[in-house]
């Protein structure tokens, strides 16, 4: 769905189904019932978004899967009677609400704001209603529901989908006049559980079960994954990873966005000729152009393989292969570390050269203008006013049993570790607008974690003790798990830009694997306005 005229008016309804196996579907229909469609707007473009709620409740087992049960948070007198669904009602397994991942719009009821939105069924269609900032980085973000304690079961049954901010070929003249397709990759339960693994997979050792329930990583790259994989809605399901189709021109050059909208699971992706990766020309990370330092956008950052943390996006310029040959996309294995899930190698699609294959829906624009320079000094140029240490660490809930739940932290340092409270109206970190902050983010758990937070994107300054140097933001990253053998904690060093005036308000970070952001890992942070501007 394009923006006209500087307006994007679309109608929503989200709705859950239950498939004969008994697992949840769940998807955002527009009025003509397309699926979860692509939101295309322009910066300075007014998005509004009428969202109803038709979900039932499906899963008996939402209600006792999660630790948090249905809360009021924030029960403000009259919340409940006059039902406003800004007051911060309930949050159950059937409320709703829309988070828009990467975009730096103001944290309030009606644009991004999720610790007091909730629109229940029955409700009107809710009002969603934000103007895209004009210097909201061009590139791939999306939206998806966001209520605390229920987002994993809704990711994992399908609802997600792309937000498109146009003009990527403005800041990377690489990409002007090429074919571009979104893909989203979602995960899922498995379809086939009980089914061996394939004939022609080595032997791996016996499948294990890991502290959140899934299919515990084996080290082997091989195995019962924790989750399936679909590609824009194409399943590619354990054991034989049936792969979707995707057909290329021969030798076209075309840019592919895509996300990793999955609940918990990372992605490694490669594009195989004969087995062989091909470069991918990286030209953008989280919605941000690899363009600091590169005015001209010429240059790409050719990649024989991406890593995709959950909630995470790249977008780059793929050649097809040639007539007569045959691709393949996969993700290969991630290491989640000895308490992570299974992610191991698969295919996802079949790249088929084919002289008659369709042109894709959408075209970069020609002879681009390059971007205004940008308004704001270099975040890597800008000194930070503090520095902040949080981590994330996992514990049980009953010390000496090993068969009680385990909470998931995300504390900072000096904090008591605990579960994020909805409740409560404290935020864990104040900062102030107009000011940058670096935070030093450990992991103190044996498995991996993917630091998300609204509202802004930050500059990865280190990444494992190690110093990195990227000409562009990210808005989500992984962090490397403790395996127990190092001094210190592994950990990433950002840089946080509080300067946007749309920061103002309290928002909050996150882990990105959802089933761990579900049960605690969460923390909240209240930007004050600057005094200077009062
Ligand atoms: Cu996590």
């Amino acid at each position: 769905m394009r923006s006209k005229d500087g307006v994007l008016s679309v109608d929503l309804t989200i709705r859950n189904s239950q498939e004969p196996d008994g697992s949840v579907r769940y998807c955002y229909t527009d009025a003509e019932g397309h699926e979860s469609p692509n939101l295309r707007v322009s910066p300075g473009d007014l998005v509004i978004l009428h969202l109803k709620n038709e979900l039932t409740n499906l899963s008996p087992d939402t209600l006792t899967s999660q630790t948090v049960s249905p809360v009021h948070v924030h029960a403000h007198e009259g919340a409940e009677k006059n039902g406003d669904p800004c007051a911060g009602g309930t949050m159950s397994p059937v409320s709703t609400n829309l988070h828009f991942h990467g975009l730096t719009i103001p944290p309030v009821c009606h644009q991004d704001e999720v610790l007091r939105t909730s629109i229940q069924p029955g409700d009107p269609p809710f009002e969603y209603r934000f103007r895209i900032p004009d210097d909201e980085p061009p590139g791939l973000y999306w939206y998806h529901p966001h209520i605390h304690g229920y987002s994993k079961v809704p990711l994992l049954g399908g609802a997600s989908g792309a937000l498109i901010v146009e003009g990527i070929e403005h800041a990377k003249r690489a990409a002007a006049r090429l074919p571009e397709r979104v893909f989203i990759i979602r995960d899922q339960d498995l379809l086939n559980p009980n089914a061996p693994p394939s004939k022609s997979e080595p032997v791996v050792p016996k499948f294990l079960i890991d502290r959140d329930g899934d299919a515990a990583n084996n080290g082997t790259g091989f195995g019962k994954p924790a989750k399936d994989l679909s590609i824009n809605y194409v399943p590619v399901p354990y054991p034989d990873y049936p792969p979707a189709t995707i057909q290329m021109r021969p030798g076209e050059r075309q840019l592919w966005r895509v996300l990793n909208a999955s609940a918990i699971t990372y992605l490694n992706l490669a594009v195989l000729f004969n087995r062989v990766p091909q470069p991918l020309e990286l030209v953008a990370m989280d919605g941000v152009p690899m363009s600091h330092g590169d005015p001209t956008g010429e240059s790409v950052d050719p990649q024989t393989h991406l890593g995709v943390p959950p909630g995470a996006r790249v977008e780059f310029i793929v050649t097809g292969p040639p007539m007569g040959q045959t691709g393949l996309l996969v993700t290969r294995t991630v290491d989640t570390g000895p308490g992570g899930e299974n992610d191991p190698n698969r295919a996802l699609a079949t790249i088929v050269a084919s002289p008659t294959a369709p042109e894709p829906l959408s075209k970069l624009r020609g002879a681009p203008e390059p971007l205004p320079p940008p308004s704001k000094a270099w975040l890597g140029d800008v000194a930070p006013v503090r520095v902040r240490r949080l981590y994330f660490s996992e514990k049980l809930a009953v010390p000496n049993d090993p068969t009680s739940a385990i909470e998931f932290y995300l504390t900072v340092d000096g904090q008591e570790p605990k579960m994020f409270d909805m409740s409560s109206d404290l935020p864990n970190i104040v900062a102030q607008q107009g000011t940058v902050e670096d935070w030093i983010i450990e992991n103190r758990s044996n498995e991996l974690h993917a630091f998300h937070i609204h509202q802004l994107h930050f500059l990865l300054l280190n990444y494992d003790g190690q110093p990195v140097n990227e000409n562009f933001l990210r808005d989500t990253v992984n962090v490397p798990y403790y395996n127990g053998r190092t001094l210190a904690y592994p950990s990433v060093r950002v840089r946080m830009d509080f300067r946007d005036p749309n920061t103002v308000g309290t928002f909050v970070y996150h882990c990105h694997l959802l089933e761990h952001e579900d049960k605690g890992m969460m923390g909240s942070i209240r930007v004050d306005p600057s005094p200077q501007r009062n």
